[in-house]
């Protein structure tokens, strides 16, 4: 696959139900369970307007706003993704999780809400086919695109790798297999809200003007691993030279210039806009995304991002998704009204 192709991840492989990158890809189609209603998921949230308490946003980080430089013009960057031109942004004070949501989260969330997940609604969801026992691997859907991701029957936030798998050892792992209406009715439950596109961007920089990761220009300063992403030969060689050949907890490595953990790599973060590649160098103010549109924006890259395919754990690289995808490697982290 061709990695500069708008949108085109290979991180994100979509359900199928709506127009870009997973139409563009060939997304594996499998039937929406009988009697679900796909996009209904946040339902079970609706209506509880006082936040869960402290306790789940107990890792809030307020942020002053004010005026950033957001997006790139780097030559390493993915132009035609929309990552420039530069523009000054300028927001209202916010704040945002230091980490993106625990499974340890996301399950108290759960058995408060009774919340059904769109994946347990669909029936299945994406797989990296290397973390497959080879009985599940074998015949499995594959975008054809993206081969390495299986479509897999009973796989969800629960099962984040199919039937017979579990949380065991990861509850401090960011929740994946989370859809964006999942993320949307957490962060209600929560009393917050998905972060805009340019609240993400400017939380990643972490105070830093025009740099290229979190922390600074270069991807391993000194040698030393900053993120979790992919060493090796991507999809057949993971060497995790980083420590790590799936996901890490929510805390692992140095945080940002903000004490924001984990804002490049682990796993792409749900944001609240829509997607368009459509920007100009105008000042904005707290922009939102566009109106209308199938696609909503996904953040950070992850565990599976390599500089060879998907250069994309860069602070202003961006892609998106239909809202109905979920992927073993795509979470959310919440952000709130100052
Ligand atoms: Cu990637």
């Amino acid at each position: 696959m061709n990695a500069t192709q708008p949108g085109a991840s290979c991180c994100a492989p979509g359900r199928g139900g709506g127009t870009g990158p997973a139409d563009g890809s060939g997304a594996v189609r499998l039937p929406p369970a009988p009697g679900t209603a796909p996009g209904g998921a946040d339902r079970a949230a609706d209506g509880r307007a006082a936040p869960a308490g402290g306790e789940s946003h107990g890792t809030l980080v307020p942020l002053p706003g004010g005026t950033f430089l957001m997006g790139t013009q780097d030559a390493e960057g993915f132009a035609e993704d929309g990552e420039g031109p530069v523009r000054p942004v300028t927001l209202r004070p916010f704040s945002i999780d230091a980490y993106a949501v625990s499974n340890e989260r996301f399950a108290r969330f759960v058995a408060d809400t009774g919340h059904v997940s769109e994946a347990e609604r669909f029936g299945w969801s994406f797989v990296f086919a290397g973390f497959l026992p080879a009985a599940l691997r074998r015949g499995a859907a594959r975008p054809p695109q993206a081969p390495w991701w299986c479509g897999v029957p009973g796989a969800s936030w629960r099962t984040p790798f199919g039937p017979g798998s579990g949380l065991d050892g990861l509850a401090d792992h960011p929740v994946a297999h989370v859809s964006w209406a999942d993320a949307a009715a957490y962060c209600r439950w929560a009393g917050g809200r998905l972060p805009t596109e340019a609240e993400w961007e400017y939380a990643a920089r972490g105070g830093l003007d025009q740099r290229r990761y979190p922390w600074g220009d270069e991807l391993t300063p000194g040698g030393e691993h900053r993120c979790n992403i992919w060493q090796g030969h991507f999809p057949t060689k993971n060497t995790a030279l980083d420590g790590y050949p799936g996901t890490a907890p929510v805390d692992a490595f140095a945080p940002n210039g903000f004490g924001l953990f984990n804002m490049a790599g682990n796993v792409w973060e749900w944001c609240a806009d829509r997607w368009t590649t459509d920007h100009t160098a105008r000042r904005r103010t707290d922009p939102a995304g566009p109106a209308s549109g199938a696609n909503r924006v996904m953040r950070g890259g992850s565990y599976l991002c390599h500089r060879s395919y998907c250069n994309r754990y860069r602070v202003a690289a961006r892609t998106s998704n239909t809202p109905d995808s979920t992927t073993g490697n795509l979470g959310f982290r919440c952000a709130r009204d100052a």
